[in-house]
């Protein structure tokens, strides 16, 4: 009896994923639905144990290593004229397949984008450029900053218009990233190529001589899988997944097939989940552990000792490996829990210098903020396009909640499962960080002391947050799934 059913409730999701597939993109509907049911059906008959799997149900091929990773080049401060950077949305093409050209889309080139460093206290303005035919935005990741310069889908540029923004950089030390923003089109746009990441220094930071000698021993490293076509193309309609669309290449800052070259001792690599919706739950090959010293939003008060991580879309970690102490450094790889090469390491004989601290930061929440009563409470719900936030979709013209500026409030997330058990949701807040109180009534664990704007939660979680904004403004809140984003998973909060 209990197969009977699970058959039928496949059954109906299958139904309904053709449904979707048909109405959303009309021709391409044949293509997209047989990608796209191909997916869930296999993912739901592996999972036939207890439910239909959610979890990353393409497994990716390994690197083969035959390419020295990309490492974004930093973006060049202007040094005359009223702004301190520009910034331009564009399409290009790049050379990712052996004798195959993919069309791209790239701030200031072809590909990804540059690395935007700026440092705690300065002001900055940058000039906000769109060079693609559609609408775009620019929305600065993890950054405290007004609601008119976070870059939401309130804020389009036309193609053709440009836009200068200024803001002050209140917050200390992290690793933040860029990427568009527009109503409903997020996800096709960052697979196409736009995200860029964007580091905060601050003076604490630059006095605990950790590695950060840019592309030396401190390197970029954002993830994103991609799925190519036979001409080599990234045909977002083809590959699309209305619960996320995943790819069975993984690129590493824009390098498939890459490996890395390191020196002996410490090296830090800044994780970015850039995906649309892969979780990477990565390790070394070797099982030696490594040093987790950053969250999405600044430096954890000590290293944690990690063997394994998980970083779900649009979560971030600074971790540090040693080099110098591994087993098996001639193997050693970055590795996902498939065992799947996500990384390899080619450790030569360069020298470097750099700590590891044994205290970090001063990252607390206090006896207040865990004791103030709940004020908000969020539940997530839903998978493929009937995704939910307290049961509404997202409208632009609809405020869901207030808040006043400056004052801390307990928010309750929790993540309904479904019949079929649920999916992973990682939940995104705009315009500030916030701290984890508890997850399950539970302290959580060390590596999410620390600021978060990201947090994801298993099906049937309950994660309680303190959380303030800085500055005013209407800020969205969303599933970082992008499919789930642009299918509504989102409501939005105006700070006054
Ligand atoms: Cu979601």
């Amino acid at each position: 009896m209990k197969s009977l059913m699970k058959w039928l409730i496949l059954a109906v999701i299958s139904s309904l994923i053709a449904g979707c597939s048909m109405s959303s993109t009309g021709e391409e509907s044949t293509d997209k639905h047989s990608e796209n049911g191909m997916n869930h059906d296999m993912s739901g008959m592996d999972g036939m144990d207890g439910h239909m799997d959610h979890d990353n149900p393409l497994p990716l091929k390994d690197s083969n290593g035959f390419n020295e990773l990309a490492v974004s080049p930093l973006l060049e401060k202007n040094t005359a004229g009223d702004v301190d950077y520009t910034l331009t949305a564009q399409k290009g093409n790049q050379l990712l397949l052996e004798g195959q050209t993919t069309e791209t889309y790239g701030y200031n080139g072809d590909f990804l984008g540059p690395v935007l460093k700026l440092r705690q206290g300065e002001t900055v303005r940058i000039k906000t450029v769109n060079a693609l035919d559609e609408d775009t935005t620019f929305h600065w990741h993890g950054l405290d900053v007004p609601g008119d310069v976070d870059g939401g889908p309130h804020n389009p540029l036309k193609p053709g218009e440009e836009r200068i923004i200024e803001f002050n950089v209140t917050q200390e030390a992290a690793t933040l990233w860029f990427h568009p923003h527009p109503h409903g089109k997020t996800s096709e746009q960052v697979y196409k190529g736009l995200a860029g990441l964007l580091y905060i220094e601050d003076e604490h930071s630059d006095s605990l001589n950790l590695p950060s000698d840019y592309g030396i021993n401190d390197f970029p490293v954002l993830l994103q899988d991609r799925a190519f076509t036979k001409t080599g193309e990234l045909n977002y309609e083809a590959a699309y997944n209305s619960d996320g669309t995943l790819g069975d290449r993984l690129l590493v800052n824009g390098t498939l097939d890459p490996k890395l070259s390191v020196p002996q001792g410490k090296v830090r690599l800044r994780l970015v989940n850039g995906s649309n919706a892969r979780n990477y739950t990565v390790a070394l090959s070797s099982g030696d552990s490594f040093q987790q010293i950053a969250t999405d939003g600044g430096l954890l008060n000590e290293p944690v000792a990690m063997d394994t991580l998980k970083l779900t879309p649009a979560e971030r970690a600074e971790i540090i490996i040693d080099f110098d102490g591994l087993q098996d450094v001639e193997n050693l790889s970055l590795v996902d829990d498939q065992g799947t090469i996500l990384l390899p390491f080619a450790v030569n004989d360069g020298q470097t210098s750099s700590e590891i601290p044994a205290k970090l930061n001063s990252f607390e929440v206090t006896g207040e903020e865990r004791n103030l009563p709940v004020t908000k409470r969020l539940e997530l719900f839903g998978m493929m396009d009937m995704v939910t936030i307290n049961g509404k979709k997202f409208d632009m013209n609809r405020i869901d909640m207030t808040q006043k500026v400056g004052e801390t409030e307990v928010w309750e997330l929790t993540n309904k499962p479904d019949p079929m058990g649920g999916m992973i949701h990682p939940f995104h807040i705009h315009g500030t960080q916030f701290k984890v109180i508890s997850v399950n009534g539970k302290e959580p664990d060390d590596n999410l002391k620390g600021w978060k704007d990201t947090v994801a939660l298993e099906p049937g979680d309950r994660v309680k947050i303190a959380i303030s904004f800085k500055n005013k403004g209407v800020y969205m809140y969303h599933c970082h799934i992008l499919e789930h984003e642009d299918n509504g998973m989102m409501g939005q909060i105006e700070v006054n």
